[in-house]
């Protein structure tokens, strides 16, 4: 697979700051747990696994991995004979981190133009995120072009053109209500001849439930694959960290109609606990490509899962 890292990764320490900082409180009590569980000396007996388990759970991990994860530990733990708490987690860590590290985080964006198609339910910050992203590509010395296929409500189209304006960047609209796949269309012969680098398609937020909203989507995907056969260059899923494991069901959904590249984890300053990110990425073996941890042009970085882990788990050794 070819591409290219356009996102530059922010250095590790300052990333770790922000999320340890923002997911602070939330993940504090979580993390105190953990650390009694990481204690040198505490036994490996079946309090010890059962708790693991309520913690897993507890940081929105989610029934299924929680166990999983905590037979897995358990089975290495009596097979290398682990000594303690802190071993086992560290080792459990490190478990995590190997599969985390087997994907490639990067956008292709390498292609001019590339597409890339943001989707996701109502309010998980597609709109945001776009800004965001434009904002970034600016920093780094390339042209995006906005297509607001979010037709459904008017203010859409006026929130995504106030992100835009203050990511410096350009907006193709059409009136409320208007086909989101002529927008599209139109957004990408005007990149095209303009040669701008990347296009993002704000789509309209859908329950992952609706049938018809969800083929509107393969519709657009249809309209872009017509103009630019190896396009949506990234298809990428705005998921509300908050959300907890209803995240699954979404991310499932959307993945069926529109073959995922990436997801965008939102709001982990909130009051998330984080463990969704790490459920939905390993259920749908699709990489979190940019995490999103405010409300400000700057708060978009990409995922550093060491460090992610660190803010989880606790700074185990
Ligand atoms: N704290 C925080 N808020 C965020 C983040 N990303 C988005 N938001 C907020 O979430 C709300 C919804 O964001 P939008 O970008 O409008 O979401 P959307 O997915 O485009 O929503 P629809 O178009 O209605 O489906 C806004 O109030 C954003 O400011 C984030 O990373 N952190
Ligand atoms: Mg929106």
């Amino acid at each position: 697979m070819t591409s290219d890292e356009v996102v530059a990764p922010v250095r590790r320490s300052a990333w770790w700051r922000r999320v340890s900082g923002r997911m602070d409180k939330a993940s504090s009590a979580f993390s105190a747990e953990m650390h009694g569980l990481a204690a040198p000396g505490r036994k490996l007996d079946d309090a010890f696994f059962d708790e693991l388990t309520e913690v897993l759970i507890a940081a929105d991990c989610g029934v299924e991995l929680s166990e999983r994860l905590t037979a897995a530990l358990r089975e290495r733990a009596r097979r290398e004979k682990l000594a303690d708490g802190a071993v086992a987690i560290g080792a459990l860590k490190g478990e995590i981190l190997a599969v985390m590290n087997t994907y490639d985080r990067s956008l292709s964006l390498g292609a001019v133009p590339s597409v890339v198609l943001v989707v996701g339910v109502n309010g998980s910050g597609k709109t945001t995120t776009i800004g965001k992203l434009a904002y970034r590509l600016r920093e780094e010395g390339r042209s995006s072009l906005i297509a607001a296929a979010d037709t459904y409500r008017a203010a859409a189209i006026d929130q995504m053109r106030v992100w835009a304006d203050r990511a410096g960047t350009d907006v193709v609209a059409h009136q409320p209500g208007a086909d989101p796949g002529a927008v599209v269309f139109d957004a990408i012969q005007a990149a095209e001849a303009r040669r701008i680098d990347v296009v993002l398609v704000d789509t309209a937020g859908r329950l992952h439930t609706k049938v018809n909203l969800m083929a509107e989507l393969g519709k657009i995907r249809r309209v872009v694959e017509r103009l630019i056969p190896e396009a949506p260059h990234e298809v990428l899923l705005v998921v509300d960290a908050t959300t907890g494991m209803n995240a699954m069901r979404q991310a499932l959904a959307f993945h069926e109609t529109t073959r995922l590249t990436g997801l965008v984890i939102t709001k982990l300053d909130g009051s998330a606990r984080g463990g969704t990110l790490l459920a939905v990425e390993e259920q749908l073996k699709v990489p979190v490509k940019l995490v999103g941890m405010g409300e400000d042009l700057d708060d978009l970085n990409v995922f550093d899962p060491a460090a992610y882990l660190d803010a989880l788990f606790g700074a185990t050794p």
